[in-house]
Formats: C-alpha cells, structure tokens, sequence
C-alpha cells in the first residue's frame, strides 16, 4: 500500500477546493468567487483500490498578506499543513498574471522540500500564449511535475491524480475506502450553508460572514432539523444579509435546506438566525469560540 498526504496550495482564488472536489468526485470544500473562501484545512480522502493507494487531499486557505488576526491564523493553518505533508501540488491561475501572492506561495513550497506537482488551472477560460507564458516563468520554481488543467471542465484532472500516485511513498491505509472526508457533520452544514451565502454578498461582507451551528436534532418523525447563527460583524451587515423582506435569508435558506436535503437523503428543516459579533475577524476570542484553532 502507498499513501500520503497531499497539501493543495496557492494564493486565493485560484481554484484549490474546485480541483480537490473534482479529484475526490464529491462536494469536499465549498467554492465561490470570492477570495479567502477557505478557512480551514479541509480533508478530501482518494483511494485506488485496484493500484492500491491512498492519498489524503488537504485543501487549505489562499496564501495572502494578512490584515487580520483570521488571516493570519489562516496562513498559519497552511504553514502547519505544508510541514505535515508528503507531496504538495500547487495551483495558479491560467486566467490571471503570476503575481507576488503565486512567488510567495512557490517560495513557501520550496522551503517545505517534498515532491511537488504544480497545476495551470482555468485553462478552459484561459489561451494557449498565456498558459505558454505561465509555464516559462513557474519553471522557474522548478517543480517536479507541470500540468495544465480545469478542475471545472475536468480536462487534466486525471493526470493530476496519476502525477501525486507515482509520488506517494509506502504507508498506512489512514481512511476506510468509502470515506471521502473526515470533517464532522456540523462543519459541513456550517460550510454548506456559508457557500449560499458568498456569491450573494459584495465588497467586505464575505469575508465578515461566520456560521456557528446551534442545534442538529433527529426527529421520530425523520425530520432532521438545523438550528444555525449567520454570524456577522457589525450591526449595519446585519441587515443586508436578512434582506429586503427577509428575502435574501430566504432565498440561501432554501438552497442550502435543498442542498442538505439531497446530501442527508432526508427533509431538513432549517432555522437561521443572524447574529452580530463585533469585529470578529480582529479578535481572538472571538475566532477561537467560532472554532478557528
Ligand atoms: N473557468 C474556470 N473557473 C474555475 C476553475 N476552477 C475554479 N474556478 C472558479 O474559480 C473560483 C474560485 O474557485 P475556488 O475553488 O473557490 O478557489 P480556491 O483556490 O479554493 O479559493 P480560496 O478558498 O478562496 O483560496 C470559483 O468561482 C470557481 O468556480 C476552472 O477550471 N475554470
Ligand atoms: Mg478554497
């Protein structure tokens, strides 16, 4: 048996949890437009049976300069993940310059000295000079494997799992065969739910947004009901995220609940409320009752 732990890195946005979903062919991590949409390292576990291997995908937060305390417990989250691992595959973005946040995190890889597979993804919204430009200077950083890909379309995808099994080493079968992630139940319905809300929300919002889970009850009935905080920062966010006539919080209530539903295989009821907790991103006591370590 081969295994391994594999750190999926790069600056923010550029596509890290949409290529470990496509790689584990289940909702892992939870995607958007929006920058720093991952704030923890989220597990995606890959078994071949036949090949007998194992590789445990952790996905992790964009790699940015930090203006918070969250920002800076996030890139330390990924400094922890890149000690820990035994292959990193790093990802930048085919649609956009090579800019300081992809030399930082190269520069970051470097230092870690594992194998490394590097990925151009977005090649589906990209052209072949500028992925051509984005080979030249990323050769630079010398990896061990160059692949151009879209974690969206899955054009390269195969390739990617096949470069980080040739380079898993002999190991432990860490997960059962059919689990596909080991975050708790709670933290994929906060997840879930926070995703619904993301591309709704413009500017500061996004990043002002926490989920804390108040309640899961199973009842006789099957009704699996949620009870969940939509935390915010400041008064001001608390309205914009309710919505003109509560709409907003209606419209992401309902997708989630749906979303859930297709995922539990159950009616969900779910109840949301929207709280204030000032400044939270600033705070540390603040980020450790909301679970970030
Ligand atoms: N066109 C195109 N868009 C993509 C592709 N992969 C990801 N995206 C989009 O890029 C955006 C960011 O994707 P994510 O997977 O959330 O990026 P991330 O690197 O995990 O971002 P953070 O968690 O914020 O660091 C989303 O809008 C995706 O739909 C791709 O192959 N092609
Ligand atoms: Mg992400």
């Amino acid at each position: 048996m081969r295994s391994g732990f594999v750190a999926v890195v790069g600056r923010p946005n550029v596509g890290k949890s949409t290529l470990v979903n496509a790689m584990v062919g289940r909702k892992v991590a939870i995607t958007s437009s929006r920058p720093q949409t991952t704030r923890s390292a989220i597990r995606g576990v890959l078994t071949d049976t036949e090949e007998r291997w194992q590789m445990v995908l952790v996905d992790t937060p964009g790699i940015h300069k930090p203006r918070t305390e969250l920002g800076s417990r996030l890139n330390g989250i990924v400094s922890g993940t890149l000690k820990e691992c035994d292959v990193v595959l790093m990802v930048i973005d085919a649609t956009a310059p090579i800019g300081s946040g992809d030399q930082l995190t190269a520069e970051r890889v470097r230092v870690a000295d594992r194998p490394t597979v590097l990925v151009v993804n977005k090649v589906d919204a990209s052209d072949p000079g500028r992925i051509a430009d984005q080979l030249a200077v990323s050769s630079e950083w010398d990896f061990d494997s160059y692949v151009p890909i879209s974690a969206q379309t899955g054009e390269g995808v195969p390739i990617v799992v096949s470069e980080i099994a040739a380079r898993l080493q002999d190991g432990p079968m860490y997960f059962p065969e059919e689990m596909w992630t080991d975050q708790p139940e709670a933290m994929l319905i906060a997840e879930l739910i926070r995703e619904k809300f993301l591309e709704r929300l413009r500017d500061e919002l996004p990043h002002s947004l926490a989920m804390r889970i108040e309640d899961l009850e199973t009842r006789d009935d099957g009704l699996f009901t949620i009870t969940a905080d939509v935390v915010v920062e400041r008064k001001s966010q608390k309205g914009i995220v309710i919505g003109k006539g509560a709409s907003l919080l209606k419209v992401a209530g309902t997708e989630a609940r749906e979303e859930l539903e297709r995922l539990f295989g159950t009616k969900v009821h779910l109840d949301l409320r929207v709280v204030v907790e000032r400044d939270w991103q600033r705070r540390a006591t603040a980020l450790d009752r909301l679970g970030f370590e």
